[in-house]
């Protein structure tokens, strides 16, 4: 009788932690309404590092906008659609594909010395060609390349020896596999067909893909979705996936391309409820940030994402160096692009302009990393950003007269110096607005010198 009692009470006991472990199995977590402090918290590194590497790099890079002889116009990575190429002739350049200069540690150290604190890199781009060892495709750098390495798993390697966050570019929209784009040759991006076995491509390819990617290459910062406007993708799948990807990385971030938020190139979201973390204007940076609402500029270097051989149209130093203070002034971050070329070489172009930016950075940074948007208006001469007790004047033009009119109550200011003149410090005269200061005939720095405000109290 007292065995059958203890046999009941471990039955008991066995069924109960049993069912409470099947309950958090079948609980999805609804990770769409976390609280505003969970998601600050969880997006706390990616505002501080305000500026990050975007890698746009596969087969495309071979071709290098040039198909049967002609260039074909547009941006390099859509060559496929461009010119376009059938699926059978585009998969030949797989064989072609052996990067032997890539080396992701020369990468890394190149992003990390411009000052740059994350890295996106295209996991799988429209054509569906994927730059890890997945296993459930061939269309796979292991499997259709004599490269035959995972460049996502060494890229992982370098980044986390440098303190470098890695994340993954990934596309919806998918040019090769049968379920999705590929049987609307010659227009993969067609939006108005539909492919009704897309639901398969989603729950047999997609998601198991990102499976791989989000379990298998340790601690991930961001997973950048695009391709999401296609007829196919759906809000519901994109809150699905938003729900899924955070399940099995509670922390990542994801921008808001997972779903059908998203207002073009503009990229902040349309009213309504769209998963996505951060809005993601391409090519543009708003004309003023928006309170409370986290985005990230994407831009190119020169007019390609991917490597073009006669794309040589690059934006100045001081261009790109200007876009990262209007843009941290405004409160986003800046996604700048890399095309490294088959043989796996960043363009030398590229090499030097982020080492401008990182020259610039490696005087500055502070007045970069862990800003917030200008409490005030766009000054004629620059722009703002600001800490808690620092207002930093960023100056593009001095004007003609040296004077530098600051509206932080005089009364308020502890300290007033340059960025790179041995923090020259300035006696601040009150003014009817603010204070003014007299600057050097000459600043530091010709592209952007910045004045620290060190002030008491609330502006
Ligand atoms: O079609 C892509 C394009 O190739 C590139 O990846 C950019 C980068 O954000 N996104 C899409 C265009 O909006």
């Amino acid at each position: 009788m007292k065995k059958l009692g203890y046999l009941t009470g471990f039955l008991l006991v066995f069924i109960i932690i049993w069912l409470s472990a099947c309950k958090k199995t079948w609980q999805t977590t609804d990770y769409l309404h976390e609280s505003r402090q969970g998601k600050e918290a969880r997006m706390q590194w990616w505002n501080e590092a305000r500026f990050g590497m975007f890698i746009h790099w596969g087969l495309y890079s071979i071709p290098a906008g040039v198909y049967d002889g002609k260039q074909i116009p547009g941006i390099g990575e859509w060559i496929m659609q461009k010119a376009p190429i059938p699926v059978k002739e585009y998969e030949k350049y797989a064989a072609q594909f052996n990067p032997v200069k890539f080396n992701a540690g020369e990468w890394v150290k190149i992003a990390r010395d411009a000052g740059m604190k994350y890295i996106v890199i295209t996991s799988k781009h429209h054509d569906g060609f994927c730059l890890w060892d997945s296993k459930v495709t061939k269309w796979d750098v292991m499997d259709a390349t004599p490269f035959k390495r995972d460049i996502l798993k060494e890229l992982k390697e370098a980044c986390d020896k440098n303190d470098i966050k890695l994340c993954f570019y990934h596309s919806i929209m998918d040019w090769h596999h049968p379920d999705a784009q590929a049987p609307f040759y010659p227009n993969y991006n067609d939006t108005e067909r539909s492919n009704p076995n897309f639901p398969r491509y989603v729950n047999n390819y997609l998601k198991p893909q990102l499976g791989e990617l989000i379990k298998n290459y340790g601690k991930l910062g961001i997973l950048w979705f695009d391709g999401e406007w296609i007829k196919d993708w759906t809000s519901p799948m994109g809150k699905d996936m938003y729900n899924y990807v955070r399940s099995l990385q509670p922390d990542i971030i994801i921008n808001n391309r997972v779903d059908k938020g998203r207002k073009g190139m503009q990229g902040m979201n349309t009213e309504g409820e769209f998963a996505g973390d951060y809005g993601t204007p391409e090519q543009e940076i708003p004309d003023t940030g928006l309170p409370g609402v986290a985005w990230e500029s994407c831009m190119t270097m020169n007019d390609s994402w991917g490597y073009k051989s006669y794309d040589s149209n690059w934006k100045s130093s001081e261009t790109l160096i200007r876009n990262i203070i209007d843009i941290t002034s405004k409160g986003g971050n800046y996604l700048l692009n890399v095309g490294p070329t088959s043989e796996g070489v960043i363009p030398e172009a590229s090499v030097q302009r982020l080492k401008a930016i990182g020259a610039w950075m490696q005087v500055n940074g502070e007045a970069i990393y862990g800003t917030s948007a200008s409490p005030f208006e766009k000054p004629g001469w620059g722009r703002y950003t600001q800490k808690p007790g620092k207002i930093f004047a960023h100056i593009f033009e001095r004007p003609a007269d040296g004077v530098l009119n600051i509206p932080v109550p005089a009364v308020q200011v502890k300290n007033v110096y340059l960025l790179g003149a041995d923090n020259e410090s300035f006696t601040p005269v009150p003014a009817d607005e603010g204070f003014i200061i007299r600057l050097p005939k000459v600043l530091p720095d010709s592209i952007a010198s910045v004045v620290v405000i060190e002030y008491e109290g609330q502006l």
